[in-house]
C-alpha cells in the first residue's frame, strides 16, 4: 500500500517520519542518504536566512512588503526538492523556499519585492510562474498547464502552493474538480500554516483536516507534518510518481505554522498568544533536522558556521547584484498592465507624465 492509503485522511493519523525531537518514528525509513539530508539542511539553514535578510531588506526601507516564510522551510524544500525539469511550479507569494529549491536566483526574488517587475522572470528552462496574489487563483493556472501536459503526452507535473485561506476560494474548488474529472497530473500543496491573515484555521473550514476535501473530488488527499522535511519529500515523491503514471491529481496537507507575520504590513500580537508561538517553536523544522544530524554524528556547530558563513556571503552578493540594476521607470505600470493599454490607462498615463513634468519644473 502507498502513503495515500495507508494515511488516508478520514483515518485521522498525519503522515510524519521525524519526530520534533530528532527521532525517526518507529518503523520509519528516512526516503533520503544521510548525505542528502545534510545538503537539505543546508539549503533550509541559507532559507533561513535569506528570509531573515528580506525583513530586515524591508524595515530598512529597501523592500515593499515582504511575506517571510520562517517557520515553513520544511514543507516547501521537501516538496520542491522532487521535482524535475520540465515540471511546472505555481507559487502564491510566500514561496522563497520553492523558489530558490527550484533554482531561481535569489536576486530574482530581491528584485520582485523591490517592485521590479523583471524579478519574475524565470530562467528560460524552469517553469517557474510569477508570484500569485490573488488568492487561490493560480490553483488553476497549474490545472491549465498540467491539462496541457497530459494532452500533449509530456512527462510534467504541476504543482501549485497556497495556503489553507485559499481552499475557501472558489478557485481552489474548480480547480480540484477539474483535476479530479480530467485525472490530470498536479499536485495540490496545501500549506496549513494556521492562518489567513489573522483568521485562524479552526474559522476557515468544518472540515476536519483540509487534505480530506480531495476526497469529494474523487482522489487522493494526505496530511503530513510540514514542520518534517522527510514527511514532505517522501509524499510529494510518491504523488509525483502517481500523476506521471496517469494516477492523477493528489492534495498535500502540510501542516505547519507562520511564526513571523502574514506579510511586513501585519501585527500578529493582535490575533494570537505569545504563547501559541512558543508551542510551535518546538517544532521547529530547521532546528528538528539539525537534531537528526546531531544525533548521527553529521552536524556540529563548525558545520553551522560554516553553512551559515556561505549563506551570508551568498546573500551579501545577491543583494549587492539586485540593488545595481536601475529600477524600472513607473510608466511601466500603465505601459504592461495589458498588451495594449486601455484608454482609461492611457489617460492615467498622460496625467501621470503631466505631474512628473510639474514635479521637476
Ligand atoms: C482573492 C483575494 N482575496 C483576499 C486577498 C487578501 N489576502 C491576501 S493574503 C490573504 C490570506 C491568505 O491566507 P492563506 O491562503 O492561508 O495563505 P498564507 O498567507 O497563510 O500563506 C488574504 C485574505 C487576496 N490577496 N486575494
Amino acid at each position: 500500500m502507498g502513503l495515500m492509503e495507508d494515511y488516508n485522511p478520514l483515518k485521522g493519523k498525519m503522515f510524519q517520519i521525524l519526530k520534533p525531537d530528532g527521532t525517526l518514528e518507529p518503523g520509519a525509513k528516512p526516503p533520503l542518504s544521510d548525505q542528502e539530508i545534510v545538503v537539505f539542511y543546508q539549503k533550509m539553514v541559507f532559507i533561513r536566512l535569506a528570509d531573515q535578510r528580506c525583513l530586515s531588506l524591508q524595515r530598512q526601507g529597501r523592500f515593499g512588503t515582504y511575506a517571510p516564510i520562517w517557520g515553513q522551510e520544511a514543507c516547501q524544500v521537501g516538496s520542491a526538492s522532487v521535482l524535475k525539469k520540465g515540471d511546472w511550479v505555481f507559487p502564491a507569494f510566500r514561496e522563497i523556499g520553492a523558489t530558490l529549491i527550484m533554482g531561481i536566483p535569489l536576486k530574482n526574488l530581491l528584485l520582485y519585492w523591490m517592485g521590479d517587475e523583471m524579478g519574475s522572470r524565470a530562467p528560460e528552462e524552469i517553469n517557474f510562474m510569477p508570484v500569485s496574489i490573488p488568492v487561490g487563483s493560480q490553483t488553476l493556472h497549474a490545472v491549465g498547464a498540467a491539462w496541457g501536459a497530459k494532452l500533449k503526452g509530456d512527462k510534467e507535473v504541476a504543482i501549485v502552493y497556497f495556503g489553507d485561506g485559499a481552499t475557501s476560494e472558489g478557485d481552489f474548488h474548480e480547480a480540484m474538480n477539474f483535476a479530479g474529472v480530467f485525472q490530470l497530473p498536479v499536485i495540490f500543496f496545501c500549506q496549513n500554516n494556521q492562518y489567513a491573515i489573522s483568521l485562524p484555521r479552526k474559522k476557515q473550514t468544518a472540515s476536519k483536516t483540509i487534505a480530506q476535501k480531495a476526497i469529494a473530488y474523487g482522489f487522493g488527499g494526505i496530511q503530513v507534518d510540514g514542520n518534517d522535511l522527510l514527511a514532505a519529500y517522501a509524499a510529494a515523491r510518491e504523488a509525483r510518481e502517481k500523476a506521471l503514471s496517469g494516477g492523477g491529481p493528489t492534495l498535500i496537507e502540510a501542516v505547519t505554522y507562520r511564526f513571523g507575520p502574514h506579510t511586513t504590513a501585519d501585527d500578529p500580537t493582535k490575533y494570537r498568544k505569545e504563547e501559541e508561538i512558543e508551542e510551535w517553536k518546538g517544532l521547529d523544522p530547521v532546528i528538528r533536522l539539525q537534531k537528526y544530524l546531531a544525533g548521527k554524528g553529521l552536524w556540529d556547530e563548525g558545520l553551522e558556521r560554516k553553512f551559515r558563513g556561505e549563506a551570508e556571503e551568498k546573500i551579501n552578493r545577491a543583494v549587492q547584484e539586485a540593488e545595481t540594476i536601475s529600477p524600472p521607470p513607473v510608466e511601466d505600470i500603465f505601459r504592461y498592465t495589458y498588451s495594449q493599454m486601455t484608454p482609461v490607462l492611457k489617460e492615467q498615463l498622460t496625467d501621470y507624465q503631466a505631474f512628473l513634468k510639474e514635479k521637476e519644473s
